[in-house]
């Protein structure tokens, strides 16, 4: 699958560099390319290829009626952060989760235009380009910058404004993708926000592997089939987090 990426990063960067067509999902602020499509599409065939049984869950559509995490599940992301791979050209990820009867097995986040490729899972531990990812240090929230969500600052939903107070600092890049990478960095200590299977799947393998700690907001296990306000932080971030988000 690390090849898969690699490969796929340059059709997305020729893609990227052509028109694109828009088109809103929900509301302005959700949108769809072509390129979410066609993305889609091509890492689903390549799922396909190689784990025929598998179930698939993907945000476009492309994969099938996923109700139940038992057998092989693959999640699948095909750009994460749309709307700064509109507006920016950059700061967004491609991710696929793989779960074996629920178990957290593989995980993918492909920061594409810095060229980051975060791989790995609790077996064969987590790399980066390849390289051996050492585990974070433990810092607490005090310590390091905490990853935002622009919405639930505006609304300080969950006590936001506290918790970025209590840290060194708010980082908002507009991609759960990138920013759980920057967890798994040691760039960030936390990141909330909220989201849906595809957005923390890929994220959620990879950070537990290192030893950070995957939750909801109020400290409950995540659910793969359903949404929600996901933290992922450092050990004790994480419990400087859950003091504070009440
Ligand atoms: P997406 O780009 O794959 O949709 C910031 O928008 C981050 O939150 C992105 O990682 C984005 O993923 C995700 N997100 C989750 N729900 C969203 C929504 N309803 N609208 C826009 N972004 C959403
Ligand atoms: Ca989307
Ligand atoms: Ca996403
Ligand atoms: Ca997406």
């Amino acid at each position: 699958m690390q090849a898969v990426m690699k490969a796929d990063r340059q059709r997305v960067l020729v893609a990227m560099g052509s028109h694109l067509t828009v088109a809103e999902k929900t509301s302005r602020r959700d949108l769809v390319t072509n390129v979410d499509h066609s993305n889609e599409d091509y890492l689903v065939e390549r799922i396909r290829e190689l784990d025929p049984q598998a179930k698939v869950l993907a945000e476009e559509g492309r994969g099938d009626h996923v109700t139940s995490m038992r057998g092989h599940v693959w999640i699948v992301d095909p750009i994460d952060g749309t709307m700064n791979f509109v507006h920016q050209r950059n700061h967004f990820a491609i991710m696929v989760g793989y779960y074996v009867d629920g178990a957290p097995t593989l995980g993918y986040i492909y920061d594409v235009v810095a060229d980051r490729l975060f791989a790995g899972g609790p077996v064969v531990g987590v790399t980066l380009n390849g390289q051996p990812l050492a585990a974070p240090a433990d810092l607490t929230l005090s310590e390091g910058l905490f990853g935002a969500s622009g919405p639930l600052l505006i609304a300080n939903k969950f006590q936001m404004q506290r918790v970025i107070a209590a840290s060194l600092g708010a980082r908002i890049l507009g991609s759960a993708g990138v920013q759980i990478a920057q967890v798994l960095a040691g760039e960030l200590v936390g990141y909330l926000s909220y989201l849906r299977p595809w957005d923390f799947a890929a994220g959620r393998v990879l950070a537990e592997t290192l030893g950070l700690v995957v939750t909801q907001v109020d400290g409950t296990p995540v659910n793969m089939l359903s949404s929600g306000a996901v933290l992922v932080a450092t050990k004790r971030a994480h419990r400087a987090v859950l003091a504070l988000a009440k």
